[in-house]
C-alpha cells in the first residue's frame, strides 16, 4: 500500500478552518430552528436573533478594538469603511462594499460578498419573512452603541427571500459625546 503523504500545515489549517465555519453555520441554523419552535411567531424571532446579537456586539467591540488597532474613525463614513473591510473580515470572515450614501453621510449600505451563515439554508414556505441573520445586523449595532453611536441596522435585501443580495442599511441615529472620565477639582 502506498503511504499515506502528510499534508502540509497550511493545508490542516484550512481545512480546520472550512470545518470550524461549517459547524458555526450549522449551529446558528440549529439555534434559528429553536427559536421558531420556542418562540412559534416569526416576528419574535426576529427580534430575538437581533437582541442576541445586540448582546454579542456589546462584548465583540473589545476584541475588535485589541485585535485590529484601529483607532478612532473621524466620522461615519470611516466607521463603515472598518466595519465592511475589517469587522466582517474578522469575525465572518468576508468583506462587504460600502456605498449608497445619502447627502449628510449618516445613511448608507454594505453589500456582502459572501454570507456563510446561509450555507445550506433554505427558507421553507411558512419561514418567508423571517430575517434569518438578523443576529448580524444586531452585532453591529451593538458593537457600535459600545463605542458612542446609536444606530439602526436592517436587512434591504436578503437572497434567502429572493432577494439578488444581502444588503445592510447602516443609519446613524445619534452620536454621542464621550466624556472625559475625571473631573479637575
Ligand atoms: C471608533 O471610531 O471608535 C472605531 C469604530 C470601529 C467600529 C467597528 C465595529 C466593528 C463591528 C464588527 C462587526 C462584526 C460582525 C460580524
Amino acid at each position: 500500500m502506498a503511504p499515506v503523504a502528510p499534508r502540509s500545515g497550511d493545508a490542516i489549517f484550512a481545512n480546520v478552518e472550512r470545518v470550524n465555519a461549517e459547524l458555526f453555520t450549522l449551529t446558528y441554523g440549529a439555534i434559528v430552528r429553536q427559536l421558531l419552535t420556542d418562540l412559534e411567531e416569526v416576528e419574535e424571532v426576529n427580534k430575538q436573533l437581533d437582541q442576541m446579537g445586540y448582546n454579542i456586539g456589546i462584548r465583540l467591540i473589545d476584541e475588535f478594538l485589541a485585535k485590529s488597532n484601529v483607532s478612532r474613525c473621524i466620522d461615519f463614513k470611516e466607521t463603515a469603511e472598518v466595519i465592511a473591510k475589517v469587522g466582517l473580515k474578522m469575525f465572518l470572515g468576508v468583506t462587504a462594499t460600502v456605498g449608497n450614501w445619502d447627502a449628510e453621510g449618516t445613511t448608507c449600505r454594505l453589500i456582502l460578498e459572501d454570507n456563510p451563515l446561509v450555507d445550506f439554508v433554505e427558507l421553507p414556505d411558512t419561514c418567508q419573512s423571517l430575517y434569518y441573520c438578523n443576529i448580524l445586523s444586531g452585532v453591529i449595532r451593538g458593537a457600535l452603541e459600545m463605542v458612542s453611536m446609536k444606530t439602526e441596522v436592517t436587512w434591504v435585501r436578503d437572497m434567502l427571500r429572493g432577494d439578488d443580495a444581502f444588503e445592510l442599511q447602516l443609519k446613524l441615529l445619534k452620536q454621542v459625546p464621550e466624556e472625559y472620565p475625571y473631573k479637575d477639582d
